[in-house]
């Protein structure tokens, strides 16, 4: 059942529209002067573009890390550490909100296109910056992802500091969410989940991409989303693109979204086309069921963006040398 909120959001976002992102202090933009813009974008690089609007600040980070010589996989983590250490984001890392115990439990990804590594962690407990512990992973071990008291420990062994990450503003909202469920409520039911993923192209071309997340608020512990999965939150191939996910986890990893995503650009379409074809997949899944959102962003090696979301309004950011903005996405219907 589609909730009055949803209904609104639906009626309010009905197509690709753009807005330049209040802080940036920038004059509002009319579409027309929007559209020439992304024009202008195509073939340019870097390219750096993130999910919501803790996408911004992270991204801006990212363009910063680039611009000062550092690596692509540099701007992914340092751009996602931003998100992951803003206690006001409660999706992500430090402040994000627990599961049904109370529990912070952390997942992250990242891949470094040129080198075709890859490295996650799911269920990562007291440590506030997975995707740097993600990074480990990658670069200091054989391992693809490790999961749960185990990569707790591998970050401790790496000079991680534990602490707590339940901020009292998540304790709060938890506790309510406690008084007010009931044991006819499925796990997770409030859509309060917005996973940060960034993704990088390079001034060489090359591609990167990043995703991390507490996941689904008040999830069954020990649940693990699609953010930490290679090729359902986050995928990169540098020959061809990257994608990330946020939303129903659930329905991203029955999917195999990014992947998805990644081969129909390699087949010829647009990141754009692309993300609204892994999303029609997602609604194949579910004829009757509109009760949960999945968003995506995808980049291609030309620097075309695309974004795409199912069932609920959904932002991004977009910074290249003549664009630091956030745009709402195409929703699918
Ligand atoms: C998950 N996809 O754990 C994540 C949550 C999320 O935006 O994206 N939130 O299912």
């Amino acid at each position: 059942m589609i909730n009055r909120r949803q209904f609104i959001r639906g009626l309010i976002c009905t197509g690709v529209t753009t807005f330049t992102y209040p802080l940036l202090g920038a004059a509002q933009k009319t579409k027309s002067e929007v559209a020439s813009k992304l024009v202008k974008a195509v073939g340019e690089k870097p390219v750096i573009i993130a999910t919501w609007q803790h996408g911004l600040p992270a991204s801006l980070k990212a363009w910063e890390i680039l611009q000062s010589g550092g690596s692509g996989l540099d701007a992914v983590e340092k751009g996602i550490n931003v998100a992951e250490d803003d206690p006001e984001v409660s999706s992500v890392g430090y402040g994000g909100l627990p599961d049904e115990d109370g529990i912070v439990t952390l997942d992250a990804s990242i891949i470094d296109g040129p080198g075709r590594h890859y490295g996650s962690v799911a269920g990562l407990e007291k440590i506030r910056n997975p995707i740097s512990v993600a990074r480990k992973v990658m670069e200091e071990t054989d391992h693809v992802m490790i999961v749960g008291d185990g990569a707790r420990q591998f970050a401790v062994r790496c000079g991680f500091k534990e602490e707590n990450l339940l901020t009292e503003k998540s304790r709060q909202q938890w506790l309510d969410y406690k008084k007010t469920s009931s044991a006819k409520d499925f796990w997770g039911k409030p859509e309060s989940h917005d996973t940060i993923g960034l993704l990088v192209l390079d001034n060489a071309g090359n591609l990167f991409g990043g995703c991390s997340t507490s996941g689904l608020a008040y999830k069954i512990h020990g649940r693990v989303g699609d953010s930490p999965i290679i090729g359902a939150g986050l995928y990169v191939d540098n020959d061809v693109g990257a994608a990330s996910a946020t939303g129903r986890g659930e329905e991203v990893i029955k999917t195999c979204g990014t992947f998805l995503i990644v081969e129909q650009m390699r087949q010829g379409k647009s990141p754009q086309q692309a993300c609204e074809t892994a999303l029609e997949r997602i609604q194949r899944n579910n004829p009757a069921r509109k009760d949960f959102r999945v968003s995506y962003i995808a980049l291609n090696k030309d620097g075309d963006v695309g974004a795409a979301t199912l069932y609920g309004e959904f932002q991004y950011a977009v910074v290249t040398k003549t664009e630091r903005t956030m745009k709402s996405a195409k929703v699918v219907k």
